[in-house]
């Protein structure tokens, strides 16, 4: 069972339990929740009315069978909200590091109105300890499951491991998120392809390098990726590429990257995904040292992002994304705002 797959992992097992009961519990029947089994359109709705159902097979591996509610991209800037289920990110590490809290943070910023959330069990940030294989996976499946009873947004896996991945998948993942562009785990285009979920190419490199030229390095491995998603099967309707900023890049860099996102991305030719949130970069511009208070630099290279190309913009701070994407919008005509 489920259960027995979870202890073997050795660690989360206590949120995972909880989560399996939370998810068992929506599996009973119940008339009035089955009656209404219907994908909820997304946006508010979605949110007011998630509908909770969720199965097992006979493996006991989790079958989430909530409809996702569909990734549309290009209509809207989306927004992303980060959960990290580690003890050293950068910004949050160690809040979230119980697999409830994880859920509990999860299902809040879904109330805020994120439209995915992205759940990392490894620390990108440089000089992390490298986190083994049934660790990561002891930390992410069971927030991935229990927050996939209970929400129909996507969820995406912040992995550069194939075998997290997959397990991920199994558990209610719908986009794998590699910080690696698919060329550090020779499995990760393959489990993509065979489960036909978006993915997320993101640039990356080990350390600084002032003097690189960081746009043509991002366009040529992003080729790169895009090509080995290709080649393995993966529709070119589920590829998302991402610059990567503070991935070995100074904050000039970074900032360069950002003012040519609309460039990058006519280059490239996908789907753009922007992570600068309470980055070092944001800090080097306002001075400020503390990632907690970077939150009003970080909405104004989101927002910037977002007018030049970003489809998703990946956020810890969501309210105050989406109320300001929700002011975009007014302002550029894609909504009345709602003003007499
Ligand atoms: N940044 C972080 C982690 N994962 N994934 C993508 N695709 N893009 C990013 O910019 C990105 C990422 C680091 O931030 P965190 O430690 O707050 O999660």
């Amino acid at each position: 069972m489920f259960d027995k797959y979870l202890y073997a992992l050795g660690r989360g097992v206590r949120g995972a339990k909880k989560a399996l009961e939370q998810a068992r519990a929506a599996e009973a029947p119940d008339p009035v929740r089955d009656a209404k089994d219907v994908t909820p359109p997304p946006g508010d709705a979605a949110i007011a009315t998630p509908a909770p159902r969720t199965k097992y097979d006979s493996s006991g591996i989790v079958d989430a069978v909530i409809a996702r509610a569909p990734l549309v991209l290009g209509e809207r800037p989306l927004v992303m909200g980060v959960v990290n289920v580690t003890p050293d990110s950068f910004s949050d590490g160690g809040k979230f590091y119980d697999a409830d809290r994880a859920i509990a943070h999860g299902m809040s910023l879904v109330g805020e109105g994120a439209d995915i959330l992205d759940i990392g069990g490894e620390s990108t940030r440089p000089n992390a300890t490298p986190v083994d294989e049934d660790e990561e996976l002891a930390r992410v499946v069971p927030v991935i499951a229990g927050l996939a009873a209970q929400m129909s947004q996507q969820i995406s896996v912040d992995t550069m491991k194939a075998r997290v991945a997959e397990a991920a998948i199994a558990a209610g993942a719908t986009v794998i998120n590699d910080v690696w562009g698919f060329q550090r785990d020779g499995e990760m285009a393959r489990v993509a392809a065979a489960h036909g979920v978006h993915c997320v190419l993101m640039h990356n490199r080990l350390s600084d390098d002032p003097a690189a030229d960081m746009f043509a390095e991002v366009r040529t491995f992003l080729s790169r990726s895009i090509e080995m998603a290709l080649a393995a099967g993966v529709a070119q309707s589920k590829i998302i590429v991402d610059p990567g900023i503070g991935f070995g890049k100074t904050a000039a860099q970074g900032y360069e990257l950002v003012r040519r996102l609309g460039e990058l991305k006519a280059a490239l030719g996908f789907p753009i995904l922007l992570g600068v949130s309470r980055k070092r970069l944001i800090g080097a511009a306002t001075g400020r040292s503390a990632p907690t208070e970077r939150m009003a630099g970080s909405l104004a290279a989101g927002l910037y992002g977002a007018m030049h190309g970003a489809d998703i913009v990946r956020v810890h701070d969501v309210a105050a994304h989406v109320d300001a994407f929700k002011v975009l919008a007014a302002i550029e005509g894609r909504t009345t705002g709602n003003a007499r």
